[in-house]
């Protein structure tokens, strides 16, 4: 069955939104790199790269069901944080941010018994638990080292291990 146009045009925002988070992790990265935060920086490379891959992979989906994908600008992110703290804050706002437009999603989907798309977003919202999971986790251990230099080191050098 043909996507919607309804759901269709909703996951062209979504493919945005992806993006969005993809520009702006790769934002803090930069920002990590120029207080000489390499592990943090590696980390949120990484996390920037992941966000390419959930955008093209509601692409594909769109093109599986018979759908056209429409790209539109992407937001110019932010650029300067006052702290790690404050830069993985954001970012775990912005995970509860995505997690609720995929259950807007969802919730499109279930009234129009679209269960492609039902089943479908089944991965983003099993990758959205584990993603604010990790977010809130480092925002967690960064309260607890409160800006103590050598704790922040420490977790710079952890963060630098991402795979
Ligand atoms: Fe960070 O999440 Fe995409 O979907």
């Amino acid at each position: 069955m043909v996507i919607s146009s309804k759901i269709n045009d909703i996951i062209n925002e979504q493919i945005n939104k992806e993006f969005f988070s993809s520009y702006l992790y790769l934002s803090m990265a930069a920002y990590f790199e120029s207080i000489n935060f390499e592990g943090f920086a590696h980390w949120m490379r990484l996390q920037s790269k992941e966000e390419n891959s959930h955008a093209i992979k509601f692409f594909n989906y769109i093109y599986e069901r018979g759908g056209k994908v429409t790209l539109k600008a992407i937001e110019k992110p932010k650029a300067e944080w006052k702290s790690p703290l404050e830069a993985f804050e954001e970012a775990y706002e912005h995970e509860k941010f995505i997690t609720d437009s995929i259950y807007k999603i969802l919730e499109a989907a279930k009234a129009e018994k679209d269960y492609a798309t039902e089943n479908f977003l089944a991965y983003y919202i099993e990758e959205q638990v584990e993603e604010e999971n990790s977010a809130s986790n480092i925002v967690e251990k960064l309260k607890f080292i409160n800006e103590n230099r050598n704790g922040l080191m420490q977790m710079d050098a952890k963060l630098g291990k991402r795979e």
